[in-house]
């Protein structure tokens, strides 16, 4: 699938390198095409060029508003060199083939960043140079596009390396950069009217998000806010069908999709899993044979924290589960589906939101994690590591049993879900303390053991709920302080990922207390 380049058009503001990679052109053979200021440079520099305008046998107009803007350019780029049909009208029209497209946009970016009068910045939009890119790029099968003067050396060493030609992997590769630099050109227009207009929320569309819904206020009742579907149609809050109840709110949305995310480590296939979330951590997660026991198991880990809650499931809600859900006050219930019966138990529930997704998110898939920090976009893969595919390594004396293993296994599952520090301590198939956030690791084994006594109290148990139970821990132990805490509260295993500059220690510590531990060599830290 190699091209080979026969007329290349060069139209650049930032002339960077633009000489040098002209010769090189030159030197290979290829007809250069160009507009007025490049074309300038081109020529100085003693190259043959042809102006556009003698192309398009138009002149440039309109201050050069219209210069490329013309079917000799454009049906030269999008023409599919293939295809009869497209080949005969460009014969019929004298359209010749432009091969290779190298454009730099007007810098609006940097007109827009100089406070540049408002006149200065609207001329300093390209309309010509992002419509010459989009149509290349389009044309990737046929049309080598190069957007970012970076990128001249791979072209040229591609060129050399298959006789004159590109591969369609690096076409394709610098059509998947040029419709990214066109998004962020248009992205940069649109938020820099934002400002002149003092719109204070940014507008997402801008980031290539479609509005779902403007919500009244944000985390806080000063802050405006709104709601964006991202296009992937991935299984969640944004995309779910609220079936009744009032509009969700900023925290709503923020709490519900961090229950539905966590729910959706749990195959229903293996069982009935019910989250409970407060404040964007679980407050207690559960699996069992039904959704009803799941969830009363989940609920017996933090009953007060579940007051005012989320709910979120892995199977489709029935009658006995939402009898049991309606009894204290709930925000939201988010399902894969709701069977008639149980929708008209909570339809008795007027303000009570059910939302229903139609399925489950897959823990495995890849996506985007994007958080603002002033001046400046965090952007990571999400956090996509299930424990099913760790290589876990027992590293104590003591091998935990297969239902130490298996709760463990649960542990660390809820504990990519819950906020660092974290610290999940779980007992048959169910959270029974969760230390959430804190600053230091030992501070949240200390809440969770705290909240395990707590949760033994509310049932009037005597012995903490703690006893018996393993713990999972989201990151290493940098010390044995946080293990020996852990130990203390009675639970018997540990699961933690390992590699701290301590582990003997920490190893040592936990074969002292008679722990079994296994490490699985992957974090889960969450902020
Ligand atoms: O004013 S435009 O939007 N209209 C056009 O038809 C057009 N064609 C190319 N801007 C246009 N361009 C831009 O001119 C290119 O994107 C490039 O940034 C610039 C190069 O102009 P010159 O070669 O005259 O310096």
């Amino acid at each position: 699938d190699t091209k080979s380049v026969a007329r290349a058009l060069l139209s650049v503001s930032d002339k960077t390198g633009i000489v040098v990679f002209a010769e090189k052109l030159h030197a290979r053979g290829i007809t250069l095409v160009s507009t007025g200021g490049t074309h300038r440079i081109l020529v100085e520099a003693g190259l043959p060029v042809l102006e556009v305008s003698e192309v398009t046998g138009f002149p440039e107009m309109m201050d050069g508003r219209v210069k490329t803007l013309h079917p000799k350019v454009h049906g030269g780029l999008l023409g599919i060199r293939a295809n009869p049909e497209h080949q005969a009208a460009m014969f019929a029209h004298g359209i010749e083939a432009i091969d290779l497209l190298v454009v730099n946009l007007y810098p609006f970016e940097a007109t827009a960043a100089a406070g540049k009068p408002y006149d200065d910045c609207v001329e300093n939009i390209d309309i010509g140079g992002p419509a010459m890119i989009r149509a290349a790029a389009k044309n990737h099968q046929d049309v080598t596009v190069v957007v970012d003067s970076a990128d001249y050396e791979a072209v040229l060493a591609d060129l050399d390396a298959h006789d004159g030609q590109t591969t369609l992997t690096l076409r394709r590769r610098l059509a998947q950069k040029a419709y990214a630099r066109t998004a962020a050109y248009d992205a940069a227009i649109s938020n820099w009217l934002a400002g002149e207009l003092a719109i204070d929320a940014p507008d997402y569309r801008a980031a290539g998000g479609a509005l779902a819904q403007e919500m009244r206020y944000g985390e806080n009742p000063h802050q405006k806010a709104a709601f964006y579907t991202d296009g992937s149609h991935r299984p969640g809050v944004a995309t779910a069908r609220q079936v009744q109840g009032k509009q969700l709110s900023f925290n709503n949305i923020n709490d519900t999709d961090a229950a539905f995310e966590c729910v959706g480590e749990f195959d229903p296939a293996a069982g009935a899993a019910v989250v409970i979330v407060k404040h964007a951590n679980p407050c207690g997660v559960a699996q069992d044979e039904s959704l009803r026991a799941a969830y009363e198991k989940a609920l017996a880990c933090d009953p007060v924290s579940a007051f005012g809650g989320i709910v979120a499931m892995n199977r489709p809600l029935d009658a006995q589960a939402a009898a049991k859900i309606v009894e204290i006050f709930t925000e939201v219930i988010i399902a894969p589906e709701a069977d008639e019966e149980a929708k008209a138990i909570i339809a008795g529930k007027k303000n009570l939101r059910l939302l229903l997704t139609g399925g489950l998110p897959d823990p495995r898939a890849p996506g985007l994690a994007i958080r603002s920090v002033a001046g400046g976009l965090l952007v990571q893969g999400r956090d996509a590591a299930v424990v099913d595919d760790m290589e876990l390594k027992v590293v104590t004396k003591r091998a935990p049993d297969a239902r130490e293993m298996a709760d463990l296994r649960f542990a660390f599952r809820v504990a990519k879900h819950v906020k660092s520090n974290a610290i999940v301590y779980a007992r048959d198939g169910a959270t029974v303390g969760i230390g959430a956030g804190q600053m230091s690791r030992v501070d949240s084994s200390r809440i969770a053991a705290w909240k395990a006594g707590e949760a033994a109290r509310a049932k009037g148990l005597t012995d903490s709920l703690a006893k018996g139970s393993v713990v999972a821990s989201d990151a290493f132990f940098p010390f044995a302080d946080g293990l020996l805490a852990a130990a203390e509260a009675g639970a018997t295993a540990v699961i933690q990922p390992g590699g701290s500059m301590r582990d003997e220690e920490v190893i040592a510590a936990a074969d002292d207390a008679g722990l079994a531990m296994v490490f699985t060599g992957h974090r889960h830290f969450r902020h």
